[in-house]
């Protein structure tokens, strides 16, 4: 049987990386069937074209997942597929939640034959096996001879065969330039960011969140060892094609069990296995200095930090009190000391926020070693504690808001603003913090560090944006250069200087534009 694995665009954001579980399921498929994987981000695909694509290729099951924010458009698919006769199975976080959406058990529009609910490693062997044979089920959950719920340990995580997976749709440099830029250093003519993950679970069960519930408290590990092969496949496989991966640790919380990932990072670093990292850490777990020289050394170059909000009372109201917006600054020093950056997160609306929120929060990053920070409004995931206060109290405004995704709009009212007061604040978050002159800013708060990681700063800043407000199309692109042609422009002349400087000086054995970039090895 031929299955197609499909990842939704929402047709607004576009993700820079491909979503993991279609590698997964893919290296779970049993023998003698053959996956095909598309992402919508990276093919953008509309419902006549999916049901092509589906007949041509004589696909014989369809398996869709996606987030809450992707779901309308994930049934839209569904239905293009099931119209032609082919049968769709769906999974994901989403439909794990409201299971009877998906197979029409509410509205009597069904958009899936069958749900996989929760963790579908051990089911999806089950899954293809039953559709190859005609005898699809409806739900499959992944539960014990009991019928009790079971978690994968993740002890035989399966090989994942980065090596030979076809990875065309995810290259991020422009077919044009390749030629060019596989001459640069070690190579520049494909950039990837690949997620894996070392665990899975987090026990913090914060108000919004729909990882505890998902996952459970129980926290999950692969081996060291599995994580370092794949390290080293996907190192070897960049190296082989002249060009750069970066990795994605996609778990919740990569040190949540502190002990295990400085072994983990350990066995990374004694093994040659570092490749560029950037991964999601809260803040309180980030005190600990051996851990963060560990990340340094181990590649890490971008920690994601949920920060959620500066207010006490708000991250107290949220379940997420074990964040201190007194340590912040500390925290976010002890990385920078070490050349590594944060991605910081901020959430608008929350009950205890009132207008003003945007520049009370700017003010503070402003204080902070330059970082990407990020701006969102807090959202009611479906069966997330938070969506049950509120829709407890009446306050759920758009109760089903993922029926007509909006980005960046509130489904509730807060408490202390008004919604339009909520966007207004998220809109000037993003637009201040990634204005020319903070774009600039950010940039020359780095003078003493080699070259590369202020081209790091200015080219993540440039791009970070784009995920949330993508910058699709050349007018934009044109738009944002021109408006940081100051803070390019310097940086460049500076790397020419550098450049030409190295060039007169060089030695017998001179270090390459790789080495002067800061590329991993050379820090
Ligand atoms: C990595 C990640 C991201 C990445 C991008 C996604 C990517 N390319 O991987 C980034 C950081 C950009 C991101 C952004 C966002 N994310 Co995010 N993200 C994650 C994270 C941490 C890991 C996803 C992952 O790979 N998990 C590991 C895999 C193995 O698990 P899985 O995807 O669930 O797949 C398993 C099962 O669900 C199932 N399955 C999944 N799909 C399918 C399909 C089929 C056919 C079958 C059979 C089974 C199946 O099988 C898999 C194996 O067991 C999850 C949390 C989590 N731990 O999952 C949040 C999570 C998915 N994100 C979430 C959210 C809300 C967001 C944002 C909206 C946040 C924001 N406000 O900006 C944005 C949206 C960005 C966008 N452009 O759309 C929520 C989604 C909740 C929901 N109900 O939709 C999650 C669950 C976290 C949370 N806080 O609750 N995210
Ligand atoms: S710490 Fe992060 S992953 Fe864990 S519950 Fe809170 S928001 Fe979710």
């Amino acid at each position: 049987m031929k299955i197609l694995l499909y990842s939704p665009d929402n047709g607004v954001t576009r993700n820079f990386m491909p979503h993991l579980w279609m590698f997964l399921l893919q290296a779970l498929t049993p023998a003698g069937h053959e996956v095909v994987l598309i992402d919508g981000n990276a093919q953008p695909m509309d419902e006549a074209g999916i049901a092509r694509y589906v007949v041509e290729n004589k696909i014989g099951l369809v398996g869709i997942g996606a987030m809450t924010r992707m779901i309308a458009k994930a049934y839209r698919m569904g239905d293009a597929v099931r119209a032609v006769g082919v049968p769709v199975v769906m999974g994901g976080p989403h439909v794990t939640e409201m299971p009877d959406e998906a197979l029409g058990k509410v509205t009597g529009r069904r958009h899936a034959d069958a749900v996989a609910l929760g963790e579908a490693d051990e089911t999806w062997p089950k899954i293809v096996a039953d559709a190859a044979s005609g005898r699809l089920k409806e739900v499959y959950a992944p539960v014990d001879e009991f019928g009790q719920d079971k978690k994968p340990t993740l002890q035989s995580y399966p090989p994942i065969p980065w090596d030979t997976i076809d990875l065309k749709q995810f290259n991020i440099v422009p077919k044009v330039f390749t030629p060019m830029l596989q001459k640069l250093g070690a190579g520049w003519g494909t950039f990837r960011i690949v997620p894996v993950e070392s665990g899975r679970g987090c026990p913090y069960g914060c108000e919004f969140c729909t990882v505890t519930g998902f996952f459970g408290d129980s926290i999950r590990f692969r081996t060291n060892k599995s994580v370092v092969d794949e390290l080293l496949l996907l190192k070897a496989r960049a190296k082989s094609e002249l060009g750069q991966i970066a990795v994605f640790f996609i778990d919740d919380n990569f040190a949540i069990n502190v002990k295990r990932t400085k072994s983990l990072l350990r066995d990374i670093i004694a093994a040659g296995a570092q490749v560029h990292w950037v991964a999601q850490i809260s803040a309180n777990l980030l005190r600990d200095e051996e851990l963060v020289d560990l990340i340094a050394a181990s590649g890490g170059k971008w920690i994601f930090i949920g920060m959620e909000s500066i207010d006490p009372a708000n991250l107290a109201d949220v379940n997420k009190g074990f964040n201190k917006p007194g340590e912040y600054a500390a925290v976010l020093q002890r990385l920078a000391n070490r050349n590594v950056y944060a991605i910081t997160s901020f959430i608008f609306g929350m009950d205890n926020d009132t207008p003003g929120v945007a520049d009370r929060t700017l003010n503070e990053i402003r204080t902070w070693p330059p970082g990407l920070p990020i701006f969102g409004l807090l959202t009611p995931l479906p069966a997330t504690p938070l969506y049950k206060r509120l829709e407890a109290a009446g306050r759920l405004t758009r109760p089903k808001h993922w029926e007509e995704f909006i980005p960046f709009a509130m489904a509730h009212t807060p408490l202390k603003m008004s919604v339009a007061e909520a966007h207004a604040e998220v809109k000037h978050g993003w637009n201040e913090a990634y204005s020319p002159e903070a774009i600039a800013k950010a940039v020359r708060s780095v003078p003493a560090e080699p070259l590369g990681y202020r081209i790091n700063i200015l080219v993540s800043r440039l791009c970070f944006r784009g995920i949330y407000f993508p910058q699709m199309g050349p007018m934009a692109w044109l738009k944002v250069l021109a408006e940081n042609h100051q803070t390019i422009t310097d940086v460049v002349k500076e790397g020419f200087r550098q450049w030409i400087s190295g060039w007169c000086k060089r030695p017998a054995h001179a270090p390459g534009v790789r080495e002067a970039l800061g590329a991993p090895g050379a820090d």
